[in-house]
Protein backbone atom coordinates (compact mmCIF):
# COMPACT_ATOMS: atom_id res chain seq x y z
CA UNK A 1 0.00 0.00 0.00
CA UNK A 2 1.14 3.25 -1.27
CA UNK A 3 2.49 5.83 1.98
CA UNK A 4 -0.46 7.97 2.71
CA UNK A 5 1.55 11.39 3.14
CA UNK A 6 1.09 13.32 0.68
CA UNK A 7 0.18 16.96 0.47
CA UNK A 8 -2.59 18.52 -1.75
CA UNK A 9 -2.47 22.54 -1.81
CA UNK A 10 -5.22 24.63 -3.19
CA UNK A 11 -5.76 27.75 -4.56
CA UNK A 12 -9.54 28.32 -4.81
CA UNK A 13 -11.01 30.74 -7.28
CA UNK A 14 -10.26 34.35 -6.97
CA UNK A 15 -9.72 35.85 -10.30
CA UNK A 16 -12.52 35.41 -13.54
CA UNK A 17 -9.71 36.28 -16.08
CA UNK A 18 -6.05 37.07 -15.92
CA UNK A 19 -5.10 34.56 -13.85
CA UNK A 20 -1.67 34.62 -12.53
CA UNK A 21 0.83 32.24 -10.70
CA UNK A 22 -0.66 31.04 -7.75
CA UNK A 23 2.84 32.79 -5.51
CA UNK A 24 0.89 32.10 -2.37
CA UNK A 25 0.58 28.46 -2.83
CA UNK A 26 3.30 27.81 -4.58
CA UNK A 27 5.53 29.18 -2.09
CA UNK A 28 4.21 26.41 0.05
CA UNK A 29 4.96 23.54 -2.32
CA UNK A 30 9.19 25.11 -2.62
CA UNK A 31 9.31 24.27 1.08
CA UNK A 32 8.51 21.07 0.91
CA UNK A 33 9.93 19.89 -2.64
CA UNK A 34 11.66 17.05 -2.24
CA UNK A 35 10.57 16.02 1.14
CA UNK A 36 6.97 15.50 0.43
CA UNK A 37 4.71 14.60 -2.45
CA UNK A 38 2.82 17.54 -3.51
CA UNK A 39 -0.25 18.71 -6.25
CA UNK A 40 -1.43 21.72 -6.66
CA UNK A 41 -5.27 22.53 -7.12
CA UNK A 42 -6.02 26.26 -8.93
CA UNK A 43 -9.56 27.09 -8.31
CA UNK A 44 -8.96 29.34 -10.94
CA UNK A 45 -7.67 27.12 -13.56
CA UNK A 46 -10.58 24.18 -13.13
CA UNK A 47 -13.83 24.36 -13.59
CA UNK A 48 -14.99 22.00 -10.76
CA UNK A 49 -12.53 22.10 -8.40
CA UNK A 50 -14.29 19.46 -5.99
CA UNK A 51 -14.25 17.36 -8.21
CA UNK A 52 -10.33 17.33 -9.27
CA UNK A 53 -9.86 17.42 -5.01
CA UNK A 54 -11.89 14.52 -4.66
CA UNK A 55 -10.15 12.73 -7.46
CA UNK A 56 -6.63 12.98 -5.71
CA UNK A 57 -8.29 11.85 -2.79
CA UNK A 58 -9.73 8.97 -3.84
CA UNK A 59 -6.06 7.58 -4.20
CA UNK A 60 -6.04 7.20 -0.79
CA UNK A 61 -2.87 8.87 -0.76
CA UNK A 62 -2.70 12.33 0.34
CA UNK A 63 -3.46 13.31 3.85
CA UNK A 64 -2.33 17.06 4.41
CA UNK A 65 -4.94 19.38 2.78
CA UNK A 66 -3.09 22.91 2.46
CA UNK A 67 -5.76 26.03 1.37
CA UNK A 68 -4.24 29.56 0.72
CA UNK A 69 -6.96 31.84 1.76
CA UNK A 70 -8.10 35.70 1.11
CA UNK A 71 -11.24 37.16 2.07
CA UNK A 72 -14.16 37.68 -0.41
CA UNK A 73 -14.95 34.93 -3.25
CA UNK A 74 -11.22 33.16 -2.60
CA UNK A 75 -12.93 32.34 1.15
CA UNK A 76 -16.35 31.45 -0.53
CA UNK A 77 -14.90 28.71 -2.26
CA UNK A 78 -12.03 27.45 0.37
CA UNK A 79 -15.55 27.21 2.79
CA UNK A 80 -17.10 25.07 0.75
CA UNK A 81 -14.99 22.95 -0.63
CA UNK A 82 -13.41 22.16 2.91
CA UNK A 83 -16.89 21.53 4.87
CA UNK A 84 -16.81 18.82 1.55
CA UNK A 85 -13.56 17.40 2.21
CA UNK A 86 -13.50 16.85 6.14
CA UNK A 87 -17.24 15.26 6.16
CA UNK A 88 -16.08 12.97 3.23
CA UNK A 89 -12.31 12.41 4.28
CA UNK A 90 -12.22 13.46 8.16
CA UNK A 91 -9.11 11.70 8.48
CA UNK A 92 -7.04 14.23 6.85
CA UNK A 93 -5.21 16.97 8.04
CA UNK A 94 -6.80 20.89 7.10
CA UNK A 95 -4.16 23.72 7.29
CA UNK A 96 -4.80 27.11 6.07
CA UNK A 97 -2.65 29.94 5.35
CA UNK A 98 -3.04 33.24 4.50
CA UNK A 99 -3.95 36.92 5.59
CA UNK A 100 -7.53 36.16 6.21
CA UNK A 101 -7.28 32.88 8.37
CA UNK A 102 -3.53 34.35 10.12
CA UNK A 103 -6.25 37.68 11.22
CA UNK A 104 -9.48 35.70 11.53
CA UNK A 105 -8.53 32.61 12.94
CA UNK A 106 -11.02 32.15 15.79
CA UNK A 107 -13.66 31.97 13.05
CA UNK A 108 -11.84 29.47 11.10
CA UNK A 109 -10.61 27.16 14.05
CA UNK A 110 -14.00 27.12 15.27
CA UNK A 111 -15.61 26.08 11.98
CA UNK A 112 -14.69 22.50 12.85
CA UNK A 113 -12.99 21.52 9.52
CA UNK A 114 -9.97 23.61 9.71
CA UNK A 115 -7.37 21.86 12.33
CA UNK A 116 -4.20 24.55 11.51
CA UNK A 117 -4.00 27.77 10.37
CA UNK A 118 -0.51 29.21 9.67
CA UNK A 119 -0.25 32.52 10.95
CA UNK A 120 1.97 34.34 8.06
CA UNK A 121 5.39 33.08 6.49
CA UNK A 122 5.05 29.21 6.02
CA UNK A 123 8.03 28.48 4.77
CA UNK A 124 9.42 27.04 7.66
CA UNK A 125 6.52 25.99 9.92
CA UNK A 126 4.45 24.05 6.85
CA UNK A 127 7.51 21.70 6.70
CA UNK A 128 7.79 21.10 10.54
CA UNK A 129 4.51 20.78 11.39
CA UNK A 130 4.23 18.37 8.52
CA UNK A 131 7.10 15.97 9.90
CA UNK A 132 5.58 16.93 13.53
CA UNK A 133 2.15 15.25 11.80
CA UNK A 134 4.37 12.46 10.36
CA UNK A 135 6.68 11.59 13.01
CA UNK A 136 3.95 12.20 16.42
CA UNK A 137 6.69 14.74 17.54
CA UNK A 138 5.29 17.25 19.62
CA UNK A 139 4.10 20.44 17.20
CA UNK A 140 3.37 23.25 20.19
CA UNK A 141 6.49 24.43 19.78
CA UNK A 142 6.94 25.05 16.16
CA UNK A 143 6.81 28.96 15.49
CA UNK A 144 3.77 30.56 13.53
CA UNK A 145 1.19 28.21 14.19
CA UNK A 146 -2.29 28.42 16.00
CA UNK A 147 -4.93 25.48 16.93
CA UNK A 148 -7.17 24.67 18.94
CA UNK A 149 -6.39 23.07 22.20
CA UNK A 150 -9.75 21.76 23.66
CA UNK A 151 -11.93 24.75 23.97
CA UNK A 152 -8.50 26.95 24.12
CA UNK A 153 -6.76 28.54 20.84
CA UNK A 154 -2.91 28.24 20.99
CA UNK A 155 -1.22 30.65 19.35
CA UNK A 156 3.06 30.19 19.12
CA UNK A 157 5.44 32.47 18.71
CA UNK A 158 5.89 34.09 15.66
CA UNK A 159 9.02 33.54 13.66
CA UNK A 160 11.83 36.32 12.63
CA UNK A 161 11.45 36.91 9.40
CA UNK A 162 12.91 34.76 6.71
CA UNK A 163 16.49 35.88 4.89
CA UNK A 164 14.14 35.62 1.50
CA UNK A 165 17.18 34.52 -0.41
CA UNK A 166 17.57 31.58 1.58
CA UNK A 167 14.87 30.37 0.58
CA UNK A 168 14.30 27.62 -2.59
CA UNK A 169 13.65 28.86 -5.97
CA UNK A 170 9.79 28.28 -6.94
CA UNK A 171 9.12 25.06 -8.63
CA UNK A 172 7.78 26.74 -12.09
CA UNK A 173 8.46 23.80 -13.91
CA UNK A 174 6.86 21.41 -11.80
CA UNK A 175 4.05 24.09 -11.72
CA UNK A 176 3.87 24.21 -15.75
CA UNK A 177 3.14 19.68 -15.43
CA UNK A 178 0.06 20.68 -13.56
CA UNK A 179 -1.21 23.87 -15.45
CA UNK A 180 0.64 25.26 -18.61
CA UNK A 181 3.10 28.24 -17.22
CA UNK A 182 1.81 30.30 -20.48
CA UNK A 183 -1.94 30.27 -19.48
CA UNK A 184 -0.31 31.99 -15.92
CA UNK A 185 1.38 35.35 -18.13
CA UNK A 186 -1.65 37.09 -19.22
CA UNK A 187 -2.14 39.74 -21.08
CA UNK A 188 -2.40 43.07 -19.69
CA UNK A 189 -1.82 46.44 -19.84
CA UNK A 190 1.96 45.78 -19.56
CA UNK A 191 2.49 43.26 -21.96
CA UNK A 192 1.08 40.21 -23.48
CA UNK A 193 2.93 37.72 -21.53
CA UNK A 194 2.62 39.39 -17.46
CA UNK A 195 4.29 37.78 -15.21
CA UNK A 196 3.60 38.02 -11.25
CA UNK A 197 6.17 38.06 -8.83
CA UNK A 198 6.41 38.71 -4.98
CA UNK A 199 10.28 39.83 -4.29
CA UNK A 200 10.00 41.03 -0.53
CA UNK A 201 7.66 39.86 2.09
CA UNK A 202 5.94 42.28 5.01
CA UNK A 203 6.63 46.36 5.12
CA UNK A 204 8.59 48.59 7.46
CA UNK A 205 4.61 50.90 8.17
CA UNK A 206 2.23 50.60 10.46
CA UNK A 207 -0.95 52.49 8.90
CA UNK A 208 -3.72 51.73 11.20
CA UNK A 209 -6.48 50.84 8.16
CA UNK A 210 -3.48 47.85 6.13
CA UNK A 211 -3.65 44.27 6.85
CA UNK A 212 0.13 43.88 6.12
CA UNK A 213 0.69 45.30 10.37
CA UNK A 214 -0.88 42.70 12.41
CA UNK A 215 0.83 40.19 10.21
CA UNK A 216 4.78 41.36 9.99
CA UNK A 217 4.29 44.05 12.88
CA UNK A 218 6.55 46.78 10.71
CA UNK A 219 8.78 44.31 9.31
CA UNK A 220 10.29 43.65 5.92
CA UNK A 221 12.61 41.45 4.34
CA UNK A 222 13.81 41.14 0.59
CA UNK A 223 15.31 38.99 -2.17
CA UNK A 224 18.53 40.68 -3.33
CA UNK A 225 18.01 42.69 -7.41
CA UNK A 226 20.06 39.65 -8.36
CA UNK A 227 17.87 36.41 -7.19
CA UNK A 228 15.02 38.08 -8.32
CA UNK A 229 16.52 39.21 -11.49
CA UNK A 230 17.33 35.21 -11.90
CA UNK A 231 14.03 34.32 -11.30
CA UNK A 232 12.54 36.65 -13.80
CA UNK A 233 14.88 35.74 -16.67
CA UNK A 234 14.08 31.94 -16.22
CA UNK A 235 10.20 32.82 -16.95
CA UNK A 236 10.99 35.25 -19.40
CA UNK A 237 13.78 32.54 -21.15
CA UNK A 238 11.42 29.58 -20.78
CA UNK A 239 7.85 31.10 -21.78
CA UNK A 240 8.60 34.19 -22.94
CA UNK A 241 7.64 36.78 -20.23
CA UNK A 242 7.43 40.57 -21.09
CA UNK A 243 6.21 42.07 -18.34
CA UNK A 244 6.68 41.92 -14.68
CA UNK A 245 3.51 42.92 -12.15
CA UNK A 246 5.67 42.72 -8.69
CA UNK A 247 2.59 41.82 -5.86
CA UNK A 248 5.01 43.12 -2.29
CA UNK A 249 3.31 45.15 -0.96
CA UNK A 250 5.99 47.36 -1.06
CA UNK A 251 8.35 47.03 -3.51
CA UNK A 252 10.36 50.53 -3.46
CA UNK A 253 11.49 50.23 0.21
CA UNK A 254 15.36 50.58 -0.49
CA UNK A 255 16.45 52.77 -3.27
CA UNK A 256 19.58 51.06 -3.78
CA UNK A 257 17.50 47.60 -4.66
CA UNK A 258 15.53 49.14 -7.09
CA UNK A 259 18.12 51.08 -9.02
CA UNK A 260 20.09 47.68 -8.81
CA UNK A 261 17.03 45.77 -10.27
CA UNK A 262 16.73 48.21 -12.64
CA UNK A 263 20.17 47.95 -14.12
CA UNK A 264 19.50 44.39 -13.98
CA UNK A 265 16.47 44.25 -16.41
CA UNK A 266 16.77 47.21 -18.66
CA UNK A 267 18.67 45.00 -21.08
CA UNK A 268 15.68 42.78 -20.85
CA UNK A 269 12.95 45.03 -22.36
CA UNK A 270 10.29 43.91 -20.11
CA UNK A 271 7.69 46.34 -18.41
CA UNK A 272 7.17 46.37 -14.89
CA UNK A 273 5.12 47.59 -12.11
CA UNK A 274 5.04 47.45 -8.49
CA UNK A 275 3.49 49.30 -5.40
CA UNK A 276 5.68 52.11 -3.24
CA UNK A 277 4.69 54.79 -0.99
CA UNK A 278 5.16 58.73 -2.09
CA UNK A 279 7.18 59.65 0.97
CA UNK A 280 9.71 57.20 0.28
CA UNK A 281 9.66 57.66 -3.47
CA UNK A 282 9.66 61.44 -2.80
CA UNK A 283 13.18 61.31 -1.59
CA UNK A 284 14.57 59.16 -4.50
CA UNK A 285 17.00 60.94 -6.83
CA UNK A 286 16.31 62.32 -10.42
CA UNK A 287 18.37 59.68 -11.82
CA UNK A 288 17.09 56.95 -9.52
CA UNK A 289 13.63 57.58 -11.10
CA UNK A 290 14.96 58.16 -14.57
CA UNK A 291 16.40 55.02 -14.67
CA UNK A 292 13.47 53.21 -13.36
CA UNK A 293 11.50 54.53 -15.99
CA UNK A 294 13.96 53.79 -18.34
CA UNK A 295 14.34 50.31 -17.30
CA UNK A 296 10.86 49.20 -18.28
CA UNK A 297 8.83 50.82 -15.09
CA UNK A 298 5.69 52.80 -16.58
CA UNK A 299 2.98 52.68 -13.55
CA UNK A 300 3.48 52.32 -9.69
CA UNK A 301 1.31 51.96 -7.45
CA UNK A 302 0.95 54.27 -4.52
CA UNK A 303 -1.16 54.40 -1.52
CA UNK A 304 -2.05 58.25 -1.38
CA UNK A 305 -4.85 57.22 1.12
CA UNK A 306 -6.25 61.47 1.82
CA UNK A 307 -5.17 64.39 0.70
CA UNK A 308 -6.21 65.31 3.78
CA UNK A 309 -2.97 65.38 6.94
CA UNK A 310 -5.52 65.02 10.17
CA UNK A 311 -6.66 61.83 8.19
CA UNK A 312 -3.45 60.39 7.49
CA UNK A 313 -2.07 61.21 10.91
CA UNK A 314 -5.63 59.19 11.83
CA UNK A 315 -4.41 56.24 9.88
CA UNK A 316 -1.28 56.25 11.19
CA UNK A 317 0.16 56.90 7.82
CA UNK A 318 3.83 57.05 9.36
CA UNK A 319 6.67 58.57 7.58
CA UNK A 320 6.59 62.01 6.59
CA UNK A 321 3.55 61.74 3.92
CA UNK A 322 1.32 64.88 3.59
CA UNK A 323 -1.40 66.50 0.97
CA UNK A 324 0.72 68.53 -0.52
CA UNK A 325 3.55 65.94 -0.92
CA UNK A 326 1.23 63.65 -2.83
CA UNK A 327 0.36 66.40 -4.97
CA UNK A 328 3.89 67.61 -5.47
CA UNK A 329 5.24 64.08 -6.23
CA UNK A 330 2.22 63.95 -8.81
CA UNK A 331 3.70 66.86 -10.71
CA UNK A 332 7.02 65.15 -10.39
CA UNK A 333 5.59 61.65 -12.10
CA UNK A 334 4.76 63.76 -15.26
CA UNK A 335 8.33 64.68 -16.06
CA UNK A 336 9.51 61.04 -15.68
CA UNK A 337 6.93 60.12 -17.76
CA UNK A 338 5.72 56.96 -15.21
CA UNK A 339 1.77 57.13 -14.24
CA UNK A 340 1.31 57.02 -10.75
CA UNK A 341 -1.89 54.99 -9.28
CA UNK A 342 -2.57 56.69 -6.59
CA UNK A 343 -5.07 54.61 -3.91
CA UNK A 344 -7.18 56.74 -1.82
CA UNK A 345 -8.79 55.58 1.39
CA UNK A 346 -12.56 57.14 1.95
CA UNK A 347 -14.66 57.11 4.92
CA UNK A 348 -12.40 56.75 8.14
CA UNK A 349 -14.69 57.32 11.29
CA UNK A 350 -14.86 60.96 12.61
CA UNK A 351 -16.45 62.84 15.93
CA UNK A 352 -19.73 63.23 14.04
CA UNK A 353 -21.54 62.23 10.73
CA UNK A 354 -21.47 66.21 9.63
CA UNK A 355 -17.32 65.19 9.92
CA UNK A 356 -17.08 62.25 7.91
CA UNK A 357 -18.68 63.95 5.01
CA UNK A 358 -17.09 66.78 5.36
CA UNK A 359 -14.07 64.52 4.73
CA UNK A 360 -15.47 62.96 1.89
CA UNK A 361 -16.15 65.75 0.22
CA UNK A 362 -12.26 67.32 1.03
CA UNK A 363 -10.98 64.00 -0.83
CA UNK A 364 -13.64 64.19 -3.93
CA UNK A 365 -12.16 67.93 -4.10
CA UNK A 366 -8.54 66.64 -3.78
CA UNK A 367 -8.64 64.20 -6.49
CA UNK A 368 -9.73 66.43 -8.87
CA UNK A 369 -7.11 68.71 -8.25
CA UNK A 370 -4.67 65.89 -8.46
CA UNK A 371 -6.61 65.22 -11.48
CA UNK A 372 -5.59 68.85 -12.95
CA UNK A 373 -2.21 68.32 -12.13
CA UNK A 374 -1.63 65.08 -13.57
CA UNK A 375 -4.52 64.36 -15.81
CA UNK A 376 -1.85 60.81 -16.30
CA UNK A 377 -2.31 59.66 -12.89
CA UNK A 378 -4.81 56.73 -12.22
CA UNK A 379 -7.05 56.81 -8.91
CA UNK A 380 -8.79 53.88 -7.12
CA UNK A 381 -10.73 54.17 -4.71
CA UNK A 382 -11.73 52.12 -1.66
CA UNK A 383 -14.02 52.60 1.33
CA UNK A 384 -12.06 52.20 4.70
CA UNK A 385 -13.03 48.47 6.32
CA UNK A 386 -11.35 47.81 9.81
CA UNK A 387 -8.55 45.17 9.99
CA UNK A 388 -7.89 43.99 13.54
CA UNK A 389 -4.45 45.61 14.23
CA UNK A 390 -3.93 45.28 18.07
CA UNK A 391 -3.04 48.54 19.87
CA UNK A 392 -4.44 50.28 16.48
CA UNK A 393 -5.99 53.69 17.38
CA UNK A 394 -8.19 53.52 14.31
CA UNK A 395 -9.47 49.65 14.38
CA UNK A 396 -10.26 50.86 18.95
CA UNK A 397 -12.14 53.55 17.53
CA UNK A 398 -14.19 51.79 15.11
CA UNK A 399 -14.93 49.19 17.04
CA UNK A 400 -16.30 52.28 19.79
CA UNK A 401 -18.00 53.19 17.24
CA UNK A 402 -19.64 49.61 16.84
CA UNK A 403 -17.76 47.81 14.20
CA UNK A 404 -17.67 44.12 14.93
CA UNK A 405 -16.30 41.43 12.79
CA UNK A 406 -18.36 38.40 12.27
CA UNK A 407 -17.91 35.70 14.27
CA UNK A 408 -18.47 32.47 11.79
CA UNK A 409 -17.15 31.66 8.43
CA UNK A 410 -21.02 31.42 7.45
CA UNK A 411 -21.58 34.77 8.08
CA UNK A 412 -17.62 36.09 6.32
CA UNK A 413 -19.68 34.35 3.10
CA UNK A 414 -22.96 35.68 3.35
CA UNK A 415 -23.69 38.04 0.42
CA UNK A 416 -23.33 41.23 3.37
CA UNK A 417 -20.34 40.26 4.52
CA UNK A 418 -18.55 39.65 0.93
CA UNK A 419 -19.09 43.50 -0.29
CA UNK A 420 -17.22 43.64 2.78
CA UNK A 421 -14.61 41.91 1.77
CA UNK A 422 -14.21 43.66 -2.01
CA UNK A 423 -14.44 47.11 -0.05
CA UNK A 424 -17.64 47.94 -2.10
CA UNK A 425 -20.07 48.32 1.28
CA UNK A 426 -17.93 48.13 4.36
CA UNK A 427 -21.39 48.06 7.11
CA UNK A 428 -19.06 50.39 9.47
CA UNK A 429 -21.98 52.11 11.69
CA UNK A 430 -20.22 55.68 10.95
CA UNK A 431 -21.00 55.87 7.28
CA UNK A 432 -24.51 56.40 5.73
CA UNK A 433 -25.57 54.48 2.96
CA UNK A 434 -26.18 58.28 1.19
CA UNK A 435 -22.07 59.13 2.21
CA UNK A 436 -21.47 55.29 0.26
CA UNK A 437 -23.31 56.23 -2.64
CA UNK A 438 -21.71 59.47 -2.69
CA UNK A 439 -18.10 58.07 -2.88
CA UNK A 440 -19.25 55.41 -5.66
CA UNK A 441 -21.17 57.49 -7.50
CA UNK A 442 -18.32 60.23 -8.37
CA UNK A 443 -16.26 57.00 -8.88
CA UNK A 444 -18.62 55.88 -11.39
CA UNK A 445 -18.11 59.88 -12.67
CA UNK A 446 -14.40 59.83 -12.42
CA UNK A 447 -13.62 56.61 -14.00
CA UNK A 448 -16.43 57.63 -17.03
CA UNK A 449 -14.39 61.10 -17.52
CA UNK A 450 -10.89 59.21 -17.23
CA UNK A 451 -11.03 56.01 -17.81
CA UNK A 452 -8.07 54.02 -16.64
CA UNK A 453 -5.35 52.63 -19.22
CA UNK A 454 -4.90 49.33 -17.35
CA UNK A 455 -8.03 48.63 -19.41
CA UNK A 456 -7.65 47.19 -22.57
CA UNK A 457 -10.75 45.57 -23.04
CA UNK A 458 -12.59 48.96 -23.58
CA UNK A 459 -11.97 50.36 -27.18
CA UNK A 460 -11.25 54.29 -27.76
CA UNK A 461 -14.66 54.71 -29.15
CA UNK A 462 -16.16 53.39 -26.52
CA UNK A 463 -13.76 55.39 -23.87
CA UNK A 464 -15.10 58.40 -25.57
CA UNK A 465 -18.32 57.68 -25.80
CA UNK A 466 -18.72 57.50 -21.91
CA UNK A 467 -16.29 59.90 -21.19
CA UNK A 468 -18.45 62.97 -23.06
CA UNK A 469 -21.64 61.48 -21.13
CA UNK A 470 -19.16 61.70 -18.01
CA UNK A 471 -17.60 65.24 -18.66
CA UNK A 472 -21.04 66.95 -18.00
CA UNK A 473 -21.40 65.85 -14.38
CA UNK A 474 -17.81 66.24 -13.85
CA UNK A 475 -16.96 69.65 -14.34
CA UNK A 476 -20.20 70.80 -12.57
CA UNK A 477 -19.80 68.81 -9.44
CA UNK A 478 -22.89 66.78 -10.33
CA UNK A 479 -22.31 63.13 -9.32
CA UNK A 480 -25.99 61.66 -8.50
CA UNK A 481 -27.69 58.91 -9.85
CA UNK A 482 -24.71 58.34 -12.51
CA UNK A 483 -27.03 55.43 -14.39
CA UNK A 484 -26.17 56.45 -18.00
CA UNK A 485 -22.84 56.00 -17.26
CA UNK A 486 -23.22 52.49 -15.39
CA UNK A 487 -24.94 51.28 -17.75
CA UNK A 488 -22.42 51.90 -20.96
CA UNK A 489 -19.84 50.57 -18.46
CA UNK A 490 -21.63 47.60 -17.78
CA UNK A 491 -22.63 47.39 -21.23
CA UNK A 492 -19.05 47.33 -22.33
CA UNK A 493 -17.77 45.86 -19.05
CA UNK A 494 -15.52 48.42 -17.71
CA UNK A 495 -12.39 46.99 -15.67
CA UNK A 496 -12.84 48.47 -11.80
CA UNK A 497 -8.80 47.78 -10.30
CA UNK A 498 -9.86 48.56 -6.96
CA UNK A 499 -12.17 44.64 -7.07
CA UNK A 500 -10.18 42.93 -10.54
CA UNK A 501 -6.83 43.35 -8.84
CA UNK A 502 -4.62 46.72 -9.42
C1 LIG B 1 -2.06 38.63 -5.93
C2 LIG B 1 -3.12 39.14 -5.00
C3 LIG B 1 -4.43 39.05 -5.42
C4 LIG B 1 -4.85 38.44 -6.74
C5 LIG B 1 -5.05 36.91 -6.59
C6 LIG B 1 -4.00 36.19 -7.36
C7 LIG B 1 -4.16 34.68 -7.39
N1 LIG B 1 -3.39 33.95 -6.64
O1 LIG B 1 -4.96 34.20 -8.13
C8 LIG B 1 -6.17 39.20 -7.02
C9 LIG B 1 -5.85 40.46 -7.79
C10 LIG B 1 -7.24 38.42 -7.74
C11 LIG B 1 -6.56 39.60 -5.59
C12 LIG B 1 -7.82 39.97 -5.25
C13 LIG B 1 -8.20 40.37 -3.98
N2 LIG B 1 -7.41 40.56 -2.90
CO1 LIG B 1 -5.53 40.14 -2.91
N3 LIG B 1 -3.67 40.15 -2.91
C14 LIG B 1 -2.78 39.70 -3.74
C15 LIG B 1 -1.38 40.05 -3.21
C16 LIG B 1 -0.93 41.35 -3.89
C17 LIG B 1 -0.30 39.02 -3.42
C18 LIG B 1 -0.61 37.62 -2.86
C19 LIG B 1 0.61 36.78 -3.03
O2 LIG B 1 0.77 36.08 -4.00
N4 LIG B 1 1.57 36.89 -2.10
C20 LIG B 1 2.82 36.20 -2.17
C21 LIG B 1 2.90 35.09 -1.13
C22 LIG B 1 4.27 34.46 -1.16
O3 LIG B 1 2.70 35.68 0.15
P1 LIG B 1 1.48 35.23 1.05
O4 LIG B 1 0.25 35.11 0.28
O5 LIG B 1 1.45 36.10 2.23
O6 LIG B 1 1.91 33.75 1.48
C23 LIG B 1 2.73 33.45 2.58
C24 LIG B 1 1.96 33.33 3.89
O7 LIG B 1 0.80 34.11 3.94
C25 LIG B 1 1.68 31.88 4.05
N5 LIG B 1 0.59 31.26 3.33
C26 LIG B 1 -0.22 31.76 2.39
N6 LIG B 1 -1.05 30.80 1.96
C27 LIG B 1 -0.76 29.68 2.61
C28 LIG B 1 -1.32 28.40 2.55
C29 LIG B 1 -0.80 27.39 3.36
C30 LIG B 1 -1.37 26.04 3.27
C31 LIG B 1 0.24 27.69 4.26
C32 LIG B 1 0.78 26.63 5.12
C33 LIG B 1 0.78 28.97 4.34
C34 LIG B 1 0.29 29.95 3.50
O8 LIG B 1 2.89 31.33 3.54
C35 LIG B 1 3.25 32.04 2.34
C36 LIG B 1 4.73 31.99 2.14
O9 LIG B 1 5.42 32.53 3.24
C37 LIG B 1 -1.66 40.26 -1.70
C38 LIG B 1 -0.71 41.20 -1.00
C39 LIG B 1 0.63 40.55 -0.78
N7 LIG B 1 1.66 41.26 -1.10
O10 LIG B 1 0.75 39.41 -0.35
C40 LIG B 1 -3.10 40.78 -1.72
C41 LIG B 1 -4.00 40.49 -0.55
C42 LIG B 1 -3.80 39.08 -0.10
N8 LIG B 1 -5.34 40.65 -1.12
C43 LIG B 1 -6.19 41.14 -0.31
C44 LIG B 1 -7.56 41.40 -0.61
C45 LIG B 1 -8.39 42.04 0.50
C46 LIG B 1 -8.09 41.06 -1.85
C47 LIG B 1 -9.55 41.24 -2.22
C48 LIG B 1 -10.44 40.40 -1.32
C49 LIG B 1 -9.99 42.71 -2.19
C50 LIG B 1 -9.22 43.63 -2.98
N9 LIG B 1 -9.93 44.64 -3.30
O11 LIG B 1 -8.05 43.49 -3.31
C51 LIG B 1 -9.62 40.77 -3.71
C52 LIG B 1 -10.68 39.76 -4.00
C53 LIG B 1 -10.20 38.33 -4.00
C54 LIG B 1 -11.08 37.33 -4.61
N10 LIG B 1 -11.60 37.57 -5.84
O12 LIG B 1 -11.31 36.32 -4.00
C55 LIG B 1 -5.57 41.49 1.01
C56 LIG B 1 -5.95 40.49 2.12
C57 LIG B 1 -6.26 41.21 3.40
C58 LIG B 1 -6.88 40.37 4.46
N11 LIG B 1 -7.33 41.01 5.49
O13 LIG B 1 -7.00 39.18 4.38
C59 LIG B 1 -4.05 41.53 0.63
C60 LIG B 1 -3.10 41.19 1.76
C61 LIG B 1 -3.75 42.95 0.09
C62 LIG B 1 -3.84 44.02 1.15
N12 LIG B 1 -2.73 44.48 1.68
O14 LIG B 1 -4.90 44.46 1.49
N13 LIG B 1 -5.50 39.59 -4.76
S1 LIG C 1 2.94 51.47 3.56
FE1 LIG C 1 1.39 50.28 2.44
S2 LIG C 1 1.85 48.11 2.87
FE2 LIG C 1 2.98 49.36 4.35
S3 LIG C 1 1.70 49.42 6.17
FE3 LIG C 1 1.21 51.26 4.95
S4 LIG C 1 -0.49 50.67 3.58
FE4 LIG C 1 0.41 48.76 4.42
Amino acid sequence: MPARNKVLLFNPRSANFKYRVPNSILNIAASIEGMYDWVIVDGNRENDPAEKISSYLRTGEYKYIGFTVMPGPQLKQAVAIANHIKINNPDTVMIWGGYFPSQQYKAVLQSGYVDFVVNGPGDHCFPRLIDALENNTPYELIKNIIYKSGDDIVKTAKEDLIEQDTLPSLPYDKLDTMYGMEKYLGKTYLGKKTFAYHSSIGCPFTCAFCSVVPIYEARWKAKSAQKVYEDVKYVKDKWGADAIEFHDNNFFVSEKRAVEFAKLIKPEKMTWWGMARIDTMTKFSDASLQLIRESGCKIIFFGAESGNDAVLKQMDKGGTQSGEQIAAFAARMKKFDIIPEYSFVLGTPAATAGQVDEQIDFDIAFIKKIKRINPSTEIVIYIYTPVPTEGSGLFAEAQAKGFQFPQTLDDWISPHWANFDLRKNPLTPWLTPAMVDKIRNFETVLNGYYPTVTDIRLSGIRKAAIKLLAAMRYKVNIYQYPYEIKLLQRVWKYRQPEIQGF
